[in-house]
């Protein structure tokens, strides 16, 4: 093993000597990497422990949950509850808003995560992963208010994500870059195996759900119809199509290798406005690509930009390869 892969502790550590990070923060992150390693354990055995299927419930999003969604959600709830400045918790497996404290302070930590994103792989023993994001309260609060968590992406502190593929990952920005850990079955460690992932500003490869080409609008046509036409169409080139449907192993991909994702607000989604969530899917991804030098758009406007109206708000995403993500804002812009 290189002396380079150091743990995730002597990481964040190092991060707190060069860059600051808060104490609390740190503890928080390494509860976090806890929950992430028993919900991988968890996914794991699941076939053996019976936890693979259905529930019959239906979540907030009307989607049904998974008994895997429940149990990671437990997971992420209880240790995120651990650390004594975390004020609040928004997830996507929950209606309501999780307050932990009555009258938060000022620096107190708000968490936004999505327990474990992609489920839908869970049957077929396909990558997901879980997404997650902190904020920190500007203001005291003199009660909780559910106002309060409705903050943009660009006031994210730290995102990340743990990937559960082949091997589980967990990939973190603090706002200085974006650095990979794998989880080394044996120790219980994650090391630091990608350290500094940079996203290529080109890229011929793009994943989108092309099932629903018959609801896109024309810009959205017009840009997946030129990568389509290969090196005779407008592109000169031809391009490479993925789709996971696990937004986090797609970015995952694409922080590795490069390429850009996209989920449009199309004409059958539009009343949701579109079907990934702001605040615990698109900000979080969104700060963790940009921080790997890439862009995150909504197709007109900077995710992290966006201000909130409801803690589940649902939002078009186009983010990975600087080039791509320009092209395709472009392209909305000329079809205004
Ligand atoms: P989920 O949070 O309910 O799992 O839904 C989000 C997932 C993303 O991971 C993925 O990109 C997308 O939904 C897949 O959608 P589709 O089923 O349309 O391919
Ligand atoms: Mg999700």
């Amino acid at each position: 093993m290189s002396e380079a892969q150091v743990t995730f502790r002597q990481f964040l550590l190092n991060n707190r000597r060069a860059h600051g990070t808060d104490k609390d923060l740190i503890f928080l992150l390494e509860d976090i990497a806890t929950a992430c390693r028993i919900i991988s354990h968890r996914i794991r055995s699941g076939a053996f422990a019976g936890t693979l299927g259905a529930t019959k419930d239906v979540n907030v999003q009307g989607e049904t949950q998974k008994q895997l969604d429940v149990i990671a959600n437990e997971v992420f709830v209880k240790h995120c509850s651990n650390c004594g400045r975390v004020a609040a918790l928004v997830s996507e497996e929950v209606d309501e808003i999780i307050w932990l404290k009555d009258r938060p302070a000022a620096g107190d930590y708000l968490v936004y995560f999505d327990p474990l994103d992609g489920s839908s792989n869970l049957d077929v023993n396909l990558s997901v992963g879980s997404i997650f994001s902190v904020v920190a309260l500007e203001d005291a609060l003199e009660r909780t208010s559910d106002e309060a968590v409705l903050q943009k992406g660009s006031r994210q502190i730290c995102a990340g994500y743990a990937i559960y593929g082949p091997s589980t990952s967990l990939v973190i920005t603090t706002g200085s870059g974006v650095d990979g850990f794998t989880h080394q079955q044996g120790t219980g460690e994650f090391r630091l195996t990608f350290p500094d992932m940079r996203i290529p500003e080109t890229t011929r490869e793009f994943a989108i759900n092309a099932s629903r080409y018959h609801h896109w609008d024309a810009s959205m046509r017009r840009y997946v119809d030129e990568c389509l036409s290969g090196e005779n169409g407008p592109r000169a080139q031809s391009h490479n199509m993925r789709w996971t449907a696990s937004m986090v192993a797609d970015i995952h991909r694409i922080l590795t290798r490069g390429g850009v994702f996209i989920y449009p607000v199309d004409r059958e989604n539009a009343s949701m406005g579109g079907k990934l969530r702001l605040m615990y899917e698109a900000n979080p991804l969104g700060m963790v690509v940009e921080q790997a030098g890439g862009m995150a758009s909504t197709g007109t406007d900077r995710i992290l930009d966006l201000p909130p109206q409801s803690h589940h708000q649902r939002v078009a995403v186009v983010m990975g390869s600087s080039d791509e993500v320009r092209r395709i804002n472009r392209y909305y812009q000329e079809a205004q």
